[in-house]
Protein backbone atom coordinates (compact mmCIF):
# COMPACT_ATOMS: atom_id res chain seq x y z
CA UNK A 1 0.00 0.00 0.00
CA UNK A 2 0.78 3.56 -0.86
CA UNK A 3 1.59 5.92 2.26
CA UNK A 4 -1.23 7.29 4.66
CA UNK A 5 -3.28 10.01 3.97
CA UNK A 6 -1.42 11.35 7.31
CA UNK A 7 1.74 10.04 6.57
CA UNK A 8 1.60 12.15 3.04
CA UNK A 9 0.11 15.08 4.92
CA UNK A 10 2.84 15.27 7.08
CA UNK A 11 5.37 14.29 4.93
CA UNK A 12 5.08 17.49 2.52
CA UNK A 13 3.38 19.88 5.31
CA UNK A 14 6.10 19.46 7.80
CA UNK A 15 8.04 22.50 7.11
CA UNK A 16 4.64 24.82 7.69
CA UNK A 17 5.24 23.70 11.57
CA UNK A 18 8.52 25.15 12.06
CA UNK A 19 8.14 28.39 12.36
CA UNK A 20 5.28 28.45 15.08
CA UNK A 21 6.99 25.38 16.56
CA UNK A 22 10.48 27.14 16.98
CA UNK A 23 9.24 30.55 18.47
CA UNK A 24 7.42 28.64 20.72
CA UNK A 25 9.84 26.44 22.07
CA UNK A 26 12.06 29.46 22.01
CA UNK A 27 9.20 30.68 24.74
CA UNK A 28 9.62 27.93 26.85
CA UNK A 29 13.53 28.35 26.72
CA UNK A 30 14.16 31.60 27.17
CA UNK A 31 12.41 31.71 30.42
CA UNK A 32 13.93 28.22 31.66
CA UNK A 33 17.22 30.45 31.11
CA UNK A 34 15.96 33.15 33.16
CA UNK A 35 14.83 30.80 35.52
CA UNK A 36 18.11 29.06 36.33
CA UNK A 37 20.03 32.48 36.24
CA UNK A 38 18.04 33.72 38.86
CA UNK A 39 17.50 30.55 41.41
CA UNK A 40 20.69 29.33 40.47
CA UNK A 41 21.93 28.18 44.19
CA UNK A 42 18.60 26.08 44.65
CA UNK A 43 16.45 25.72 41.62
CA UNK A 44 13.01 24.57 42.75
CA UNK A 45 12.80 20.46 42.31
CA UNK A 46 11.55 20.33 38.76
CA UNK A 47 11.96 17.16 37.54
CA UNK A 48 8.84 16.18 38.82
CA UNK A 49 7.05 15.67 35.60
CA UNK A 50 3.46 15.97 37.31
CA UNK A 51 1.67 18.88 35.54
CA UNK A 52 -1.07 18.54 38.73
CA UNK A 53 1.23 19.10 41.04
CA UNK A 54 3.14 21.99 38.86
CA UNK A 55 -0.09 23.83 38.35
CA UNK A 56 -0.34 24.41 41.97
CA UNK A 57 0.77 27.90 43.32
CA UNK A 58 3.82 26.42 45.13
CA UNK A 59 5.98 28.23 47.47
CA UNK A 60 9.30 27.79 45.85
CA UNK A 61 11.70 30.33 45.39
CA UNK A 62 10.12 33.22 44.26
CA UNK A 63 12.64 34.47 41.75
CA UNK A 64 12.90 38.19 42.88
CA UNK A 65 11.75 41.20 40.12
CA UNK A 66 14.39 43.41 41.00
CA UNK A 67 17.14 43.76 37.63
CA UNK A 68 20.43 42.46 39.27
CA UNK A 69 23.68 43.32 37.55
CA UNK A 70 24.23 40.18 35.89
CA UNK A 71 27.78 40.15 33.97
CA UNK A 72 27.50 39.19 30.10
CA UNK A 73 24.34 38.02 29.74
CA UNK A 74 21.51 40.50 28.69
CA UNK A 75 19.44 42.13 31.16
CA UNK A 76 16.89 40.04 32.24
CA UNK A 77 13.83 42.32 33.47
CA UNK A 78 10.77 41.95 32.16
CA UNK A 79 10.78 44.91 29.54
CA UNK A 80 14.03 43.76 27.81
CA UNK A 81 12.90 40.57 26.29
CA UNK A 82 9.91 41.87 24.98
CA UNK A 83 11.66 45.21 23.23
CA UNK A 84 14.53 42.72 22.48
CA UNK A 85 12.92 39.52 21.26
CA UNK A 86 15.58 37.94 19.28
CA UNK A 87 19.09 39.18 20.34
CA UNK A 88 19.97 35.77 19.73
CA UNK A 89 19.20 31.99 18.24
CA UNK A 90 17.76 31.28 21.84
CA UNK A 91 16.31 27.75 22.00
CA UNK A 92 17.71 25.67 19.02
CA UNK A 93 20.84 24.72 20.61
CA UNK A 94 18.79 23.43 24.03
CA UNK A 95 16.09 21.39 22.01
CA UNK A 96 17.07 18.01 23.21
CA UNK A 97 16.01 18.32 26.57
CA UNK A 98 12.91 20.36 26.25
CA UNK A 99 10.30 18.25 26.96
CA UNK A 100 11.36 18.74 30.68
CA UNK A 101 11.43 22.64 30.61
CA UNK A 102 8.69 24.74 31.97
CA UNK A 103 7.67 28.47 31.70
CA UNK A 104 5.34 30.00 33.78
CA UNK A 105 1.84 31.72 32.12
CA UNK A 106 1.95 34.79 33.09
CA UNK A 107 1.92 38.20 31.90
CA UNK A 108 5.57 38.05 29.96
CA UNK A 109 5.22 34.78 28.76
CA UNK A 110 2.12 35.52 27.56
CA UNK A 111 3.71 38.09 25.84
CA UNK A 112 5.90 36.11 24.22
CA UNK A 113 3.60 33.58 22.88
CA UNK A 114 1.33 36.80 20.90
CA UNK A 115 4.80 37.47 19.70
CA UNK A 116 5.38 34.56 18.59
CA UNK A 117 2.03 34.07 17.12
CA UNK A 118 2.19 37.01 14.91
CA UNK A 119 5.61 36.80 13.72
CA UNK A 120 4.61 33.22 12.70
CA UNK A 121 1.87 35.29 10.15
CA UNK A 122 -0.95 34.34 12.41
CA UNK A 123 -1.95 38.08 12.35
CA UNK A 124 -2.67 40.23 15.71
CA UNK A 125 -6.20 39.61 16.08
CA UNK A 126 -5.68 35.79 15.88
CA UNK A 127 -3.02 35.58 18.35
CA UNK A 128 -4.99 38.57 20.94
CA UNK A 129 -7.79 35.94 20.50
CA UNK A 130 -5.03 32.84 21.43
CA UNK A 131 -3.08 34.50 24.08
CA UNK A 132 -6.61 35.54 25.79
CA UNK A 133 -7.81 31.82 26.05
CA UNK A 134 -4.55 30.47 27.36
CA UNK A 135 -4.98 33.36 30.00
CA UNK A 136 -8.42 32.39 30.67
CA UNK A 137 -7.43 28.65 31.00
CA UNK A 138 -4.23 28.82 32.53
CA UNK A 139 -2.76 31.74 33.76
CA UNK A 140 -0.19 31.64 36.67
CA UNK A 141 0.10 27.60 35.70
CA UNK A 142 3.48 26.19 34.75
CA UNK A 143 3.58 25.20 31.20
CA UNK A 144 5.65 22.00 29.23
CA UNK A 145 7.04 23.47 25.93
CA UNK A 146 4.67 20.20 24.57
CA UNK A 147 1.78 21.29 26.94
CA UNK A 148 1.88 24.96 25.40
CA UNK A 149 1.99 23.70 22.10
CA UNK A 150 -0.52 21.71 22.48
CA UNK A 151 -2.73 24.06 24.56
CA UNK A 152 -1.93 26.80 21.22
CA UNK A 153 -3.06 23.84 18.78
CA UNK A 154 -6.54 23.62 20.91
CA UNK A 155 -7.11 27.50 20.37
CA UNK A 156 -6.07 27.31 16.37
CA UNK A 157 -8.18 24.65 15.97
CA UNK A 158 -10.90 26.71 17.40
CA UNK A 159 -10.44 28.99 15.05
CA UNK A 160 -9.83 27.12 12.26
CA UNK A 161 -13.05 24.75 12.68
CA UNK A 162 -15.20 27.58 12.17
CA UNK A 163 -14.05 28.12 8.71
CA UNK A 164 -13.68 24.22 7.43
CA UNK A 165 -16.01 23.47 5.10
CA UNK A 166 -16.02 20.68 2.48
CA UNK A 167 -16.93 21.82 -1.36
CA UNK A 168 -19.83 20.24 -1.72
CA UNK A 169 -21.87 19.19 -5.09
CA UNK A 170 -25.44 20.06 -4.38
CA UNK A 171 -26.47 22.12 -7.42
CA UNK A 172 -29.74 21.64 -8.76
CA UNK A 173 -30.41 21.84 -11.37
CA UNK A 174 -26.70 20.52 -12.81
CA UNK A 175 -23.84 21.51 -13.47
CA UNK A 176 -22.49 23.15 -10.00
CA UNK A 177 -20.41 25.70 -11.92
CA UNK A 178 -17.21 26.43 -9.44
CA UNK A 179 -15.06 29.44 -10.70
CA UNK A 180 -11.57 29.67 -9.59
CA UNK A 181 -9.94 32.43 -9.10
CA UNK A 182 -6.47 33.75 -7.99
CA UNK A 183 -3.00 35.59 -9.31
CA UNK A 184 -1.19 33.71 -11.28
CA UNK A 185 1.24 31.17 -10.21
CA UNK A 186 -0.85 31.02 -7.00
CA UNK A 187 -1.69 27.18 -8.08
CA UNK A 188 -4.97 27.54 -10.03
CA UNK A 189 -4.82 25.51 -13.20
CA UNK A 190 -3.20 22.58 -10.86
CA UNK A 191 -5.52 23.07 -8.18
CA UNK A 192 -8.34 22.64 -11.07
CA UNK A 193 -6.76 19.47 -11.72
CA UNK A 194 -6.50 18.25 -8.42
CA UNK A 195 -9.98 18.99 -7.40
CA UNK A 196 -11.57 17.37 -10.68
CA UNK A 197 -9.66 14.26 -10.09
CA UNK A 198 -11.14 14.40 -6.47
CA UNK A 199 -14.52 15.13 -7.47
CA UNK A 200 -14.72 12.01 -10.45
CA UNK A 201 -13.42 9.87 -7.56
CA UNK A 202 -16.22 10.64 -5.33
CA UNK A 203 -18.39 9.52 -8.32
CA UNK A 204 -19.08 12.95 -10.29
CA UNK A 205 -19.21 13.65 -13.67
CA UNK A 206 -16.57 16.57 -14.40
CA UNK A 207 -15.72 19.02 -17.40
CA UNK A 208 -13.11 22.03 -17.12
CA UNK A 209 -13.39 25.13 -18.78
CA UNK A 210 -10.29 26.82 -20.32
CA UNK A 211 -11.32 30.25 -19.04
CA UNK A 212 -7.89 31.65 -18.70
CA UNK A 213 -7.54 32.68 -22.29
CA UNK A 214 -4.74 35.21 -21.33
CA UNK A 215 -1.98 33.14 -22.62
CA UNK A 216 -2.06 30.65 -25.04
CA UNK A 217 0.17 28.37 -22.55
CA UNK A 218 -2.88 28.26 -19.66
CA UNK A 219 -5.01 26.91 -22.34
CA UNK A 220 -2.69 24.34 -23.17
CA UNK A 221 -1.72 23.42 -19.51
CA UNK A 222 -5.21 23.00 -18.44
CA UNK A 223 -5.92 20.49 -21.45
CA UNK A 224 -2.75 18.38 -20.76
CA UNK A 225 -4.30 18.41 -16.56
CA UNK A 226 -8.20 17.17 -18.40
CA UNK A 227 -6.21 14.31 -20.44
CA UNK A 228 -4.50 13.16 -17.74
CA UNK A 229 -7.44 12.77 -15.59
CA UNK A 230 -9.93 11.95 -18.58
CA UNK A 231 -12.26 14.91 -18.06
CA UNK A 232 -13.70 17.05 -21.25
CA UNK A 233 -12.82 20.49 -21.75
CA UNK A 234 -14.09 23.28 -23.35
CA UNK A 235 -11.59 25.40 -24.90
CA UNK A 236 -11.43 28.82 -27.05
CA UNK A 237 -8.57 30.71 -29.06
CA UNK A 238 -6.08 32.54 -27.38
CA UNK A 239 -6.96 35.94 -26.46
CA UNK A 240 -10.94 34.95 -26.93
CA UNK A 241 -13.77 35.71 -24.50
CA UNK A 242 -14.03 33.99 -21.33
CA UNK A 243 -17.56 34.24 -21.11
CA UNK A 244 -18.38 32.80 -24.27
CA UNK A 245 -16.31 30.07 -23.23
CA UNK A 246 -18.21 29.60 -20.14
CA UNK A 247 -21.75 30.33 -22.21
CA UNK A 248 -20.47 27.04 -23.88
CA UNK A 249 -19.28 24.80 -21.50
CA UNK A 250 -22.36 25.40 -19.26
CA UNK A 251 -24.97 24.04 -22.59
CA UNK A 252 -22.14 21.65 -23.29
CA UNK A 253 -22.05 20.20 -19.70
CA UNK A 254 -26.11 20.91 -19.36
CA UNK A 255 -26.52 18.52 -22.52
CA UNK A 256 -23.87 15.74 -21.08
CA UNK A 257 -25.04 15.29 -17.64
CA UNK A 258 -21.90 16.88 -16.08
CA UNK A 259 -21.97 17.50 -12.31
CA UNK A 260 -19.20 19.78 -11.75
CA UNK A 261 -18.33 22.15 -14.13
CA UNK A 262 -14.66 24.36 -12.92
CA UNK A 263 -13.65 27.34 -14.90
CA UNK A 264 -9.93 28.34 -15.42
CA UNK A 265 -9.62 31.92 -14.89
CA UNK A 266 -6.43 34.61 -15.64
CA UNK A 267 -5.29 36.00 -12.82
CA UNK A 268 -4.78 39.50 -13.55
CA UNK A 269 -4.38 41.58 -10.61
CA UNK A 270 -2.70 44.11 -12.08
CA UNK A 271 -5.35 45.61 -14.09
CA UNK A 272 -8.32 45.26 -11.53
CA UNK A 273 -11.03 47.14 -13.28
CA UNK A 274 -10.27 44.77 -16.26
CA UNK A 275 -9.83 41.63 -14.56
CA UNK A 276 -13.33 43.35 -12.63
CA UNK A 277 -15.42 43.68 -15.81
CA UNK A 278 -13.96 39.92 -17.35
CA UNK A 279 -15.43 38.53 -14.46
CA UNK A 280 -18.79 40.47 -14.02
CA UNK A 281 -19.41 39.26 -17.77
CA UNK A 282 -18.93 35.68 -16.92
CA UNK A 283 -21.04 36.06 -13.97
CA UNK A 284 -23.92 37.99 -16.15
CA UNK A 285 -23.90 34.81 -18.91
CA UNK A 286 -23.60 32.49 -16.37
CA UNK A 287 -26.81 33.75 -14.70
CA UNK A 288 -28.44 33.77 -17.97
CA UNK A 289 -28.14 30.46 -18.27
CA UNK A 290 -28.48 29.60 -14.18
CA UNK A 291 -29.38 32.06 -11.85
CA UNK A 292 -27.42 30.08 -9.23
CA UNK A 293 -24.49 30.43 -11.44
CA UNK A 294 -21.30 30.45 -10.37
CA UNK A 295 -22.02 28.13 -7.57
CA UNK A 296 -18.56 28.22 -5.75
CA UNK A 297 -16.40 31.18 -6.74
CA UNK A 298 -12.93 29.88 -5.03
CA UNK A 299 -9.98 31.97 -4.28
CA UNK A 300 -6.51 30.14 -4.76
CA UNK A 301 -3.61 31.34 -2.83
CA UNK A 302 -0.31 30.40 -2.44
CA UNK A 303 0.95 29.54 1.50
CA UNK A 304 4.24 30.74 0.59
CA UNK A 305 3.09 34.36 -0.18
CA UNK A 306 2.12 34.85 3.53
CA UNK A 307 1.04 38.30 4.56
CA UNK A 308 0.30 38.96 0.65
CA UNK A 309 -2.31 36.50 0.71
CA UNK A 310 -4.60 38.39 3.03
CA UNK A 311 -4.00 41.54 0.65
CA UNK A 312 -5.46 39.22 -2.19
CA UNK A 313 -8.60 37.55 0.06
CA UNK A 314 -9.22 41.59 0.69
CA UNK A 315 -9.17 42.49 -3.44
CA UNK A 316 -11.06 39.22 -4.59
CA UNK A 317 -13.30 39.72 -2.54
CA UNK A 318 -14.20 43.04 -3.65
CA UNK A 319 -13.52 42.16 -7.27
CA UNK A 320 -15.79 38.60 -7.39
CA UNK A 321 -17.15 37.83 -4.26
CA UNK A 322 -15.23 35.09 -3.47
CA UNK A 323 -17.31 32.13 -1.76
CA UNK A 324 -14.27 30.14 -0.48
CA UNK A 325 -10.69 29.45 -0.22
CA UNK A 326 -7.87 26.72 -0.90
CA UNK A 327 -4.31 27.35 -0.10
CA UNK A 328 -1.92 25.92 -1.73
CA UNK A 329 2.08 24.82 -1.49
CA UNK A 330 1.56 24.41 2.06
CA UNK A 331 4.39 21.52 1.54
CA UNK A 332 7.15 24.18 0.70
CA UNK A 333 6.64 26.64 3.53
CA UNK A 334 7.27 27.44 6.79
CA UNK A 335 3.99 30.18 6.53
CA UNK A 336 1.47 28.14 7.35
CA UNK A 337 0.03 30.40 10.36
CA UNK A 338 -1.35 32.63 7.34
CA UNK A 339 -4.66 30.24 7.21
CA UNK A 340 -4.99 31.16 10.50
CA UNK A 341 -5.22 35.18 10.07
CA UNK A 342 -7.24 34.22 6.93
CA UNK A 343 -10.16 32.59 9.22
CA UNK A 344 -9.99 34.84 12.13
CA UNK A 345 -9.95 38.14 9.85
CA UNK A 346 -12.24 37.02 7.01
CA UNK A 347 -14.29 34.06 7.89
CA UNK A 348 -14.08 32.31 4.22
CA UNK A 349 -14.55 29.28 4.11
CA UNK A 350 -11.72 26.68 3.44
CA UNK A 351 -12.29 23.81 1.63
CA UNK A 352 -9.03 22.07 1.08
CA UNK A 353 -5.32 22.57 1.14
CA UNK A 354 -2.61 21.86 -1.29
CA UNK A 355 0.63 19.84 -0.46
CA UNK A 356 2.46 19.11 -3.19
CA UNK A 357 2.23 19.38 -7.21
CA UNK A 358 0.69 15.94 -8.25
CA UNK A 359 -2.87 14.96 -8.45
CA UNK A 360 -3.28 13.27 -5.27
CA UNK A 361 -2.14 16.43 -3.02
CA UNK A 362 -5.41 18.29 -2.54
CA UNK A 363 -6.61 17.46 1.02
CA UNK A 364 -9.34 18.34 2.90
CA UNK A 365 -8.96 20.96 5.41
CA UNK A 366 -8.89 19.28 8.60
CA UNK A 367 -8.91 22.02 11.30
CA UNK A 368 -7.82 19.83 14.08
CA UNK A 369 -4.76 18.63 11.88
CA UNK A 370 -3.89 21.66 10.08
CA UNK A 371 -3.61 23.01 13.68
CA UNK A 372 -1.38 20.57 15.27
CA UNK A 373 0.91 20.48 12.44
CA UNK A 374 1.02 24.50 12.71
CA UNK A 375 1.94 24.30 16.21
CA UNK A 376 4.75 21.97 15.59
CA UNK A 377 2.26 18.69 17.78
CA UNK A 378 1.57 16.69 14.87
N1 LIG B 1 4.70 22.52 -4.10
C1 LIG B 1 3.52 22.83 -4.60
N2 LIG B 1 3.44 23.37 -5.81
C2 LIG B 1 2.22 23.69 -6.30
C3 LIG B 1 1.04 23.45 -5.57
N3 LIG B 1 0.01 23.87 -6.32
C4 LIG B 1 0.53 24.34 -7.47
N4 LIG B 1 1.87 24.25 -7.47
C5 LIG B 1 2.82 24.68 -8.50
O1 LIG B 1 2.75 26.07 -8.66
C6 LIG B 1 3.03 26.44 -10.01
C7 LIG B 1 1.92 27.33 -10.54
O2 LIG B 1 0.74 26.57 -10.61
P1 LIG B 1 -0.41 26.86 -11.67
O3 LIG B 1 -1.49 25.88 -11.39
O4 LIG B 1 0.11 26.93 -13.04
O5 LIG B 1 -0.85 28.32 -11.17
P2 LIG B 1 -1.86 29.35 -11.89
O6 LIG B 1 -1.01 30.34 -12.62
O7 LIG B 1 -2.58 30.00 -10.74
O8 LIG B 1 -2.76 28.57 -12.76
C8 LIG B 1 3.17 25.12 -10.76
O9 LIG B 1 4.55 24.84 -10.91
C9 LIG B 1 2.50 24.11 -9.86
O10 LIG B 1 3.05 22.81 -10.01
C10 LIG B 1 1.16 22.86 -4.25
O11 LIG B 1 0.19 22.63 -3.50
N5 LIG B 1 2.43 22.57 -3.82
MG1 LIG C 1 -3.20 28.77 -14.75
Amino acid sequence: MSKSWTERLFGGFRKTSDRLSENLSAVVDEEEAVAEEEAAPDPEPEPEPEPEAAAVPEPAPEPTPEPEPAPEPEPVSAPAHIANPAPEPAGIVSKVTTSMRTATLDDATLDEVEDALIVSDLGPSAAARIRAKLAEKRFGLKITERELKEAVAEEIAAILRTVAKPLEITAFPRPQVILVIGVNGSGKTTTIAKLGHWLQEEDYGVMLAAGDTFRAAAIGQLKVWADRIGAPIVTGPEGGDPASIVFDAVKRATDTGIDALIVDTAGRLQNKTELMDELAKIRKVLGRLNPEAPHDVLLVLDATNGQNALSQIEIFKEVAGVTGLIMTKLDGTARGGVLVAAAEQYGLPIHAIGVGETLDDLRPFDPDLVAKVIAGVA
